[in-house]
């Protein structure tokens, strides 16, 4: 079971070619479950099946081919590994032989096998035949070489040789990464008895593991996992590349619908506006800038307008950069190939790919978004997360980052030192970790020292701004981009903090002589007051300058430490504040750790009025600590 391979092999092709019945013939499975399915004879919705063949699992997803469910072809095309084209001998290419076949190129389906079903109908010349008008179908394709293999599941004729085919092509197919997010397109959601919730879905990327916590997207809506079923099996862990149906505990099965993604926690960031590049079939009609067009992706379907990024319209066979706005949200990350359908009549139109899921809105001539996209869609991570960065000024979290890119948190890390190192970027702090341009950490600083010297030119008086208007008047930087240029500009020496005020460093508050001298009078009458201070009004009122500027020398001096405001109209001179502490601790070494407010009155030789507030003060300062009439000395 360790070494075991997981493939997702997906049939496409024309409605009546054989596709079920293939399916049943190599899997043992009627993949048609639906009681209309049975009885009509045709495949509707998607149909699922499973087969072992030695190391390798292949679980099947059987599509319908009739014209009118190719939207539930496209439901179960996403997450396939091999694509099985079924021809039926008799009838050869057919429409949806063609669509579905162009369906599986846009979505970069990587390998794949021909089967002639029906052979059993026709003779070895018309078998010929079909093979030249399959092989010229492909040509130039990614089934350009794919084996085309003659089957009949009438007589059995071809059968071992296709599963041997099967076999080859898998072994070629690559190992995934079970380190990426995990991410399950939802395809049907159901109730079962005694279980409660079932979703299932092909498993694109990751793996799960019962008692997991996952997330339901759009809704954010957290689950566990309470089990999990593989080819009909109970198992413990998932691995991309399978079916997968997970038992969820915590939702109801009718909140889900197919195009929900159950993916990693808080990992995803749902999008109605995606950037893109298009490519048009050769056989589609012109598309004009915001026309609309059917988007789908993964098992997700939603209307999207197209703006063109490049000229008015988009001619047959060709491509370009477009943004698409739907209308609701999907979960993509960059690299998500996706299929467009004409809005009517419902044909394919073409196809692409997503290169930013977090498009924001830009003029149509915008020559630097266009550059933008293009080096998101073919620069190295280091060019990438470069151009993010510059594009979000306010700087990115590692959650913001992951969300965009679908990275990992390693390689979110790697990529981000290796642009630090460089001096491209700056880290801003590790909680939460946070980046930005060093153009964008320039702008703030100098924003910052702007602020400050604006705020010193209009306030001469004051010593400082308070470091929260300070980060508004410097256009409102995010907490971490603030915090770190304002942490470089104090490590460079140019602005100092104290008391929650930053000023440019070394700045002495400009005083007039009048004010300088008031300064020095009022210093100087409480330091010669001692514990017995004077009022603060009967101090104000003796200097020579207006009063409101008494009162603005007053709080630079409580504010620089010089004073210390005891209580309300209480100021006594810092010496005296430090001659009080001291006096306590000489108490408490000699007389012990008990004071009452009559002993403090001797001691200190003040009345009741200076005894309380100063003992309350001691208190707030942990200097003491009241405890019924008397006071503990800490
Ligand atoms: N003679 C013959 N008939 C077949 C063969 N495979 C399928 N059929 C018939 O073709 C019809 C359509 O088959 P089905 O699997 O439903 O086609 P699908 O729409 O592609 O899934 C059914 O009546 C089958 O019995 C075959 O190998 N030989
Ligand atoms: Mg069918």
């Amino acid at each position: 079971m360790g070494n075991q391979k997981h493939v997702i092999i997906g049939t496409a092709g024309h409605i009546d070619h054989g596709k079920s019945t293939l399916v049943e013939a190599l899997t043992g499975t009627n993949p048609d479950r639906l009681e209309e399915e049975k009885r009509r004879g045709i495949t509707i919705d998607l149909g699922f099946a499973f087969l072992r063949l030695g190391e390798v699992s292949f679980g099947f997803v059987d599509v319908p081919g009739h014209e009118r469910f190719v939207r539930n072809m496209l439901a179960g095309a996403g997450g396939i590994d091999i694509v099985l084209l079924v021809v039926a001998a008799d009838e050869s290419i057919k429409p949806q032989t063609r669509e579905h076949f162009e369906i599986c190129r846009f979505l970069g389906i990587p390998r794949g096998l021909v089967a002639m079903t029906k052979s059993d109908l026709v003779d070895a010349e018309t078998l010929g035949l079909v093979r030249l008008e399959i092989e010229e179908l492909v040509r130039g394709s990614f089934l350009e070489r794919a084996p085309v293999v003659p089957v009949s599941a009438r007589t059995g004729a071809g059968l071992d040789v296709l599963k041997q085919e099967l076999l080859q092509v898998a072994q070629a197919t690559s190992e995934k990464d079970l380190k990426r997010h995990f991410r399950l397109p939802i395809d049907r959601s159901f109730a079962t008895k005694g279980f409660g919730t079932v979703v299932t879905g092909t498993l694109i990327s990751g793996s799960v593991k019962i008692d997991d916590e996952m997330e339901i997207y759009p809704l954010h809506r957290r689950v566990r996992v309470r089990g999990l079923h593989s080819g009909g099996q109970p198992i413990e862990r998932a691995v991309a590349g399978q079916r997968t149906a997970v038992n969820v505990a915590g939702i109801d099965h009718s909140e889900i619908h197919r195009g929900m993604v159950l993916g990693a926690p808080g990992v995803f960031d749902p999008t109605r506006k995606l950037d893109t590049r298009i490519t048009l079939l050769s056989s589609a009609p012109l598309l004009k800038n915001r026309a609309r067009a059917h988007f789908h992706q993964g098992s997700a379907e939603a209307i999207a307008e197209v703006i063109l990024l490049e000229g008015d319209q988009l001619a047959s066979g060709q491509s370009a950069l477009a943004q698409l706005r739907l209308d609701s949200a999907v979960v993509v990350l960059p690299e998500d190939r996706f299929i467009l359908r004409q809005f009517s009549p419902v044909v394919t139109i073409g196809g692409g790919v997503v290169i930013d899921a977090r498009a924001r809105r830009h003029r149509r001539d915008d020559v630097e978004a266009r550059d933008f996209l293009e080096t998101l869609e073919s620069g190295s991570r280091e060019d990438l997360l470069a151009a993010l960065a510059e594009a979000m000024p306010r700087g990115l979290t590692l959650e913001e980052i992951r969300a965009r890119t679908g990275w990992l948190e390693g390689e979110i890390r790697e990529t981000v030192a290796k642009l630090a190192g460089v001096q491209k970027i700056k880290i801003l702090g590790e909680q939460p970790f946070t980046m930005a341009s060093a153009a964008a950490f320039e702008e703030c600083r100098q924003a910052l020292q702007q602020a400050i010297e604006q705020f010193h030119a209009a306030n001469p008086l004051l010593p400082g701004i308070p470091k929260q208007d300070l980060r508004g008047r410097a256009r409102r930087p995010r907490t971490e981009l603030f915090e770190a240029a304002l942490a470089d500009l104090i490590k460079a020496g140019v602005v100092s903090i104290s008391g929650g005020l930053v000023q440019r460093a070394g700045r002495a508050i400009a005083l007039s002589p009048e004010e300088a001298r008031a300064k020095e009078l009022i210093v100087k009458e409480f330091e010669q007051a001692g514990l017995t201070v004077p009022s603060v009004s009967a101090v104000l009122g003796k200097v020579q300058i207006e009063a409101t500027r008494a009162q603005k020398i007053l709080q630079i001096l409580i504010r620089e430490g010089t004073l210390v405001k005891v209580a309300e109209d209480f100021v006594y001179h810092r010496a005296t504040v430090a001659q009080l502490r001291e006096l306590i601790a000489r108490y408490r070494k000699e007389r012990g750790d008990r004071i009452t407010v009559m002993t403090f009155k001797d001691v200190a030789g003040v009345s009741r009025k200076y005894a309380i507030p100063l003992l309350e003060f001691l208190d707030r300062e942990h200097v003491t600590r009241r405890v019924g009439d008397e006071r503990v000395i800490l």
